[in-house]
């Protein structure tokens, strides 16, 4: 048995949706009120994954959450039918679909206790977000029983924690000891830092690793970088990232080469793609992945593709002698248009395929088992009035219900 990375997939629920709640995220707030595709979104999903099997990639899911979550209306003493429009479509949103922001995951090679740990964001910056974890959390405590994890309950607001997308892990292999990189914020001039330095570091003791905390510049997150992996991805001892990704890029490198010489750090220079670019085309929202012979390739977004100077800059990489040997393009426009990428749309786990639940885990049958229950379920369209609509709201609660049935995963809708 090795240790593989395991990409899980959040799967686009019924109820996605363009209501712009997410200051900050200029995607979504420049697309707010317009018409959702929560079909086509969620067959683009399936389709990604589709592609990394075809990679040889080891591919998991994470499912959609019950909405509206009658729950958390609940307890802010309301319902659907009575709640204002803001707390409607704050309580249907689909958000739970970008599982980069489930958890932060620190495999079993860098922890004290050699089990792989695993803590649930809070996600309390952004009011529709800080409801999904309950649901998480009973997903989580499933897929992962093996004694081979342990799953932790988030830290207390009011640190933010937005998990796996401000965190990075570098190793000179997926199995051997890493250097767990945290990347918090402190400003952004107009817009929230959503991860707090202490929100990192109660992660970080909590998964006994000795980790890197390096702070965003607040330039990034001024230019619409919400979360680091807007501007870095890492993977094994590949660090790709934008020159104005970091508040203090010489001293993080040196300490991340002190820590792992074998390190190859990729930078790309302002002067060939600017933040703005960078943050329109998603070109670090991409999955950098080990394939079977060790190259490395870069998962990017059809508008990485569509953006010349930075399909320019990738064509030169590929063409030189860069740790990137090859670049897959995939569509998945219906949640770029809310801010998520490829790499927003996976949470990685380091882990022994046979020590997670394998209803979590999928190949090309079981997609095409989920694929039609979306064919059959998921709402061709929402537009922002749609979701007033007693029968829009009756047809995602039988769609998700449809899809834990159709996964064995009844259990969970009464979570
Ligand atoms: O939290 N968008 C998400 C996008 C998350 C992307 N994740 C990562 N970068 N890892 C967010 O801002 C928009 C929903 C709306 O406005 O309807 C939203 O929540």
């Amino acid at each position: 048995m090795t240790l593989v990375e395991i990409n899980f997939d959040g799967i686009v629920g019924p109820s996605h949706n363009y209501a712009g709640l997410s200051p900050g995220n200029l995607a979504a707030t420049k697309n707010a009120g317009a018409t959702a595709h929560p079909r086509a979104a969620a067959l683009q999903g399936i389709a990604k994954m589709r592609a990394n099997l075809a990679l040889g990639l080891t591919q998991g899911i994470l499912l959609p959450h019950p909405r509206p979550d009658r729950r958390w209306l609940e307890t802010l003493a309301t319902d659907y039918d009575r709640a204002a429009m803001h707390l409607r479509a704050q309580s249907l949103s689909a958000s739970a679909m970008w599982a980069a922001n489930a958890a932060t995951v620190s495999p079993a090679p860098d922890t004290a206790d050699g089990r792989c740990h695993l803590t649930l964001a809070n996600l309390v910056t952004m009011p529709h977000r800080s409801h999904e974890w309950p649901a998480t959390l009973a997903q989580l405590r499933i897929a992962f029983a093996d004694p081979a994890f342990a799953v932790h309950a988030p830290v207390p607001a009011p640190f933010g924690d937005e998990g796996a997308a401000n965190h990075m892990r570098l190793a000179r292999a997926h199995g051997e000891p890493g250097v767990e990189v945290f990347v918090y914020g402190e400003s952004g001039g107009p817009f929230p830092a959503r991860q707090h330095r202490e929100a990192s570091a109660a992660v970080a003791r909590a998964h006994g690793v000795d980790a890197l905390f390096v702070r965003q510049s607040d330039e990034a997150i001024a230019a619409g970088a919400f979360h680091n992996d807007v501007v870095a991805v890492a993977n094994e001892r590949v660090l790709f990232a934008h020159e104005q990704a970091f508040a203090d890029k010489a001293a993080f490198y040196a300490d991340l080469r002190a820590r792992l010489p074998e390190v190859e750090i990729v930078e790309v220079p302002a002067a060939a793609v600017s933040l703005a670019d960078a943050i329109a085309s998603y070109l670090f929202n991409a999955q950098l992945v080990t394939l079977g012979d060790g190259a490395q390739a870069l998962i990017v977004p059809e508008e990485a593709r569509a953006n010349a100077a930075v399909w320019a800059w990738l064509q030169a990489h590929l063409a030189g002698n860069g740790p990137i040997r090859r670049v897959e393009v995939v569509d998945v426009r219906e949640s770029m248009a809310n801010g998520g990428g490829p790499a927003c749309l996976r949470l990685r786990v380091v882990a022994y395929p046979a020590t997670v639940d394998p209803r979590f885990l999928v190949d090309d049958a079981r997609l095409d088992t989920i694929a039609a229950v979306v064919e059959a379920h998921w709402p061709e369209r929402i537009a922002p009035e749609d979701i007033a609509d007693p029968a829009l709201i009756a047809r995602i609660e039988g769609a998700y219900a449809a899809l834990l049935e159709a996964v064995g995963c009844v259990e969970l809708i009464d979570r």
